[in-house]
């Protein structure tokens, strides 16, 4: 089983802190009074001080009173490395604030995030509408390592802090008539470069949409944040979506809406270029781009002179998810 939940009490140091981390993390107390701050920060008061190069962030309270509970490490990417924070947050797709991989870390400092309130509507017997952190109030944060890979074959493996989605629709209570989620990102030209500039072809906002049993699958993610920081703006706070085995436009940022319906949504990418990306998007290296090949990837980071790619895997090498799709043909339903 992918997903090991350990209770908190159960955390121990060895089995989820990768070696390296680990010993930076060492080093690390021995600077702030050695051995006796090691025993007194149990494993899960783990935070952003494992990761080498994060930028601390001021938090809202909320999410610093939920860091406290975080389940640390509940999905890992095996023996793959960690991409540093600084390209994570440095080379990213919010075309928002422009179509350039350096644009989102430039310009989404503008995004608003505090108050921000989550709709939830449509084919739900509990509807309604959230103010962040009452949104997040019921569900513990975990902590899931997973590659992230962009239709464009390039790929990155990130920390994620956040929860099922599946949590969160349970609440709200699909009925019958709920086969699909469809998903919002914030529109506010005043806050959104790439929006004002007339030069996109996207219909704005930004919509994403899942089958709601995709949706409901246990990794499907809300993150709230990364490396064990909050969300930066560019990487889609204070809330996005991570569905680890589809290509990552599939993973909506700065999320406003979920709405439940009856009709498969029309997505944005879908409706810019029907032909190049359907609705599912799975990752699949049988499957190319009508204008490039997506059998390899380009795994961040990665030197014009020193190259890393690897082989893309059947759903990202997320196989669990295979039987979703059972019986369907995936080169037709790509
Ligand atoms: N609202 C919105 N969400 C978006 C995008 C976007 O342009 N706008 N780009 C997508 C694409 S193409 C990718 S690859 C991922 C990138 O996420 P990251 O920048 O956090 O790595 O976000 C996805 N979510
Ligand atoms: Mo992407």
């Amino acid at each position: 089983m992918l997903i090991q939940i350990p209770p908190s009490s159960a955390c121990r140091e060895h089995e989820v802190t990768p070696e390296s981390l680990y010993l930076s993390r060492r080093r690390f107390l021995a600077g702030v009074g050695g051995a006796a701050a090691m025993a007194a920060l149990p494993l899960c008061a783990q935070d952003a001080s494992v990761y080498d190069d994060v930028e601390p962030a001021k938090a809202p309270a909320w999410f610093d009173a939920k860091l406290a509970g975080t389940r640390w490490r509940t999905v890992t990417a095996g023996d793959e490395s960690i991409t540093p924070f600084r390209d994570a947050t440095h080379y990213n797709n919010f075309y928002e604030f422009g179509t350039n991989k350096g644009d989102p870390a430039r310009y989404a400092e503008k995004l608003r995030v505090e108050p921000w309130t989550v709709r939830i509507e449509g084919e739900v017997d509990k509807p309604g509408a959230y103010a962040l952190e009452d949104l997040v109030k019921p569900h513990a944060l975990e902590e899931r390592i997973y590659r992230l890979r962009c239709v464009e074959a390039w790929s990155m493996v990130i920390p994620w802090l956040g929860f099922p989605l599946s949590e969160l629709l349970s609440r709200a209570q699909p009925n019958g008539n709920a086969k699909y989620v469809s998903f919002e990102t914030r529109l506010a030209p005043d806050e959104m470069a790439g929006v004002r500039s007339g030069f996109s072809l996207i219909d704005w906002p930004y919509v994403e949409g899942l089958r709601l049993d995709e949706a409901m699958h246990p990794l499907t993610l809300l993150a709230v944040g990364m490396y064990g920081r909050v969300l930066p703006n560019q990487n889609g706070a204070p809330l996005r979506l991570v569905v680890p085995w589809k290509y990552g436009f599939k993973s909506i940022k700065s999320i406003v809406r979920i709405r439940l319906v009856a009709a498969q949504p029309k997505t944005t990418w879908q409706t810019i270029a029907p032909e190049e990306y359907g609705f599912f998007s799975n990752v699949n290296p049988e499957v190319d781009h009508p204008r490039w090949s997506q059998a390899h990837e380009r795994r961040l980071p990665s030197g014009l002179f020193s190259p890393n790619i690897v082989p893309t895997r059947m759903f990202n090498g997320y196989e669990e998810v295979a039987s979703l799709y059972a019986g369907l043909d995936l080169r037709k339903n790509y």
